[in-house]
């Protein structure tokens, strides 16, 4: 493979800022330094722009269904690269009656196929929680996995991924015999079902009644108990997509109590509120609001200010898009009369590094280097992948984002390559953009505009030992 190298730009990791260059070598970093004195194939000015790791995303959904509804899959995983993520970590669902090996295995062949323009891991999904399931957990981490992580869903009552504390319980003990780190949707999924009921029973059946039927302390309770179960199993946990700011801060308290508790946000709970559920449309009346239906729901302008604060001090270690990007004519509209059937996910695996930057950089909340922590590099130790993905070093992938900070954008369904019908951020400002994407060495995306080969992203195996399971 020819050699690259990236000069003159301001070379950013999760601890560092220094004017250095790059050099490209085999798909590998192979130097990093200033004024580096060497040849190379491709030479680039990265003059007056940031130069950072590519992206990780722990927590994406290429296929999700719920109900009779299912999300756009791989064909649109080039809105990754765009993006400036080249690591997706996404969650691969057990198949019913199935080893969760067969069900990886049945995954990569039906579902990604030659369609991956990024690199994945994965994490598993628990739907059977049968003795061989558990048994199977030890094996989890073994190289011929390489998937040292499990979720399993708390919320969802009536649906076959609802686990009950018990199976969280008995995964938890199994997990931390090898270093596996369980993760969990934490939501009462009975306090949820019984306020569902009422919230339509009043009347309120059209999208607000999703944040109706799901307060704040459905969220904190349930991450309360998982505290507590992890305490009980003496194991590590994390807990995803933390929205709600009692939530954040039963991580935070149990953490600082000895329990091995750790927890993400995610880009929406960041930046948007919870009355887009209210909003209307000529078109769609107050259905509009279905567009930003997601689990847990979004929350008021003094949850968004207590996850700012969180990732800042660390109390929250990564942010991540959720992506689950349900289509509105054909899956959303479902649930017009019954929120319960609205779909829940909403497409963003291309805009979280964009927005984090914009609405947590530029506006000094985090750090570059909290920046790159955050989306990047934390990511990667969670799941095993770091120092091969998450950061710039010798010898890590040269999987590399170059963002131009200048220029003002705006997120629109024109330039999206989410391949959705409507996108969530739809007219949002931000601030820069990635002007050139790498991954593994090989130039993806320049200025937005994917120039890559569909089926080139390669599946990145997990060793246990993660973030997560270190104290
Ligand atoms: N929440 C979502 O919004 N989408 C996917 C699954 C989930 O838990
Ligand atoms: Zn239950
Ligand atoms: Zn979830
Ligand atoms: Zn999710």
């Amino acid at each position: 493979m020819k050699s690259t190298l990236i000069k003159n730009g301001t070379v950013v990791t999760a601890s560092d800022e220094y004017v250095g260059d790059i050099l490209i070598e085999d798909g590998k970093i192979s130097m990093i330094g200033r004024n580096l004195d060497v040849k190379a194939d491709t030479v680039v000015d990265a003059s007056g722009k940031y130069v950072m790791p590519g992206g990780v995303d722990q927590h994406t959904h290429f296929l999700f269904r719920m109900d009779d509804s299912r999300c756009v899959g791989w064909e649109s995983s080039s809105a990754a690269v765009c993006g400036g993520t080249t690591t997706i970590v996404d969650f691969v669902n057990q198949e019913i009656g199935k080893s969760l090996k067969q069900s990886v295995d049945n995954y990569v062949r039906d579902e990604i196929g030659d369609q991956a323009c990024c690199d994945y891991a994965f994490h598993t999904v628990v739907y059977d929680p049968t003795p061989e399931l558990f048994e199977e957990i030890r094996h989890l981490g073994d190289p011929d996995y390489g998937i040292p992580t499990m979720k399993l869903f708390m919320a969802y009552k009536g649906q076959p991924y609802h686990m009950e504390d018990g199976a969280v319980l008995k995964a938890l003990q199994e997990a931390k015999k090898v270093g596996v780190t369980i993760m969990v949707h934490a939501e009462s999924a009975e306090m949820i079902a019984t306020l569902q009921q009422q919230t339509m029973d009043a009347g309120i059946t059209g999208p607000y009644g999703h944040a109706v039927s799901r307060p704040p302390i459905v969220e904190e309770e349930a991450v309360k108990r998982a505290a507590y179960l992890a305490e009980l199993a003496d194991a590590p946990i994390y807990i995803v997509h933390v929205t709600a700011k009692g939530a954040m801060e039963a991580i935070r308290d149990s953490y600082a109590k000895g329990v091995r508790i750790f927890g993400e946000t995610c880009t929406h709970y960041l930046t948007v509120t919870t009355d887009v559920l209210k909003s209307t449309s000529p078109e769609n009346g107050e259905f509009e609001g279905a567009k930003y239906v997601c689990s847990p729901a979004l929350r008021s302008q003094e949850h968004l200010d207590a996850l700012w604060e969180a990732v800042k001090k660390g109390w929250l270690n990564a942010v991540s898009s959720d992506h689950c990007a349900f289509n509105f004519e054909t899956h959303k509209k479902r649930g017009l009369g019954d929120f319960r059937k609205i779909p829940n996910g909403c497409a963003g695996v291309e805009n979280r590094m964009q927005m984090v930057w914009t609405y947590g950089v530029e506006t000094g909340k985090i750090s570059k280097q909290q920046f790159v922590e955050l989306c990047c590099t934390n990511p990667a130790k969670i799941n095993g992948i770091y120092p091969q993905k998450g950061t710039l070093a010798p010898g890590s992938d040269a999987d590399i984002l170059i963002y131009d900070p200048a220029g003002d954008y705006t997120i629109t369904k024109a330039t999206s390559h989410h391949k959705t019908d409507y996108e969530p951020f739809e007219g949002r400002a931000v601030k820069g953009r990635p002007a050139q994407v790498y991954l593994r060495g090989k130039l993806v995306v320049e200025n937005s505009r994917y120039l890559g080969t569909e089926g080139e992203g390669e599946f990145v195996p997990g060793k246990p030992y993660g973030l997560a399971y270190q104290k």
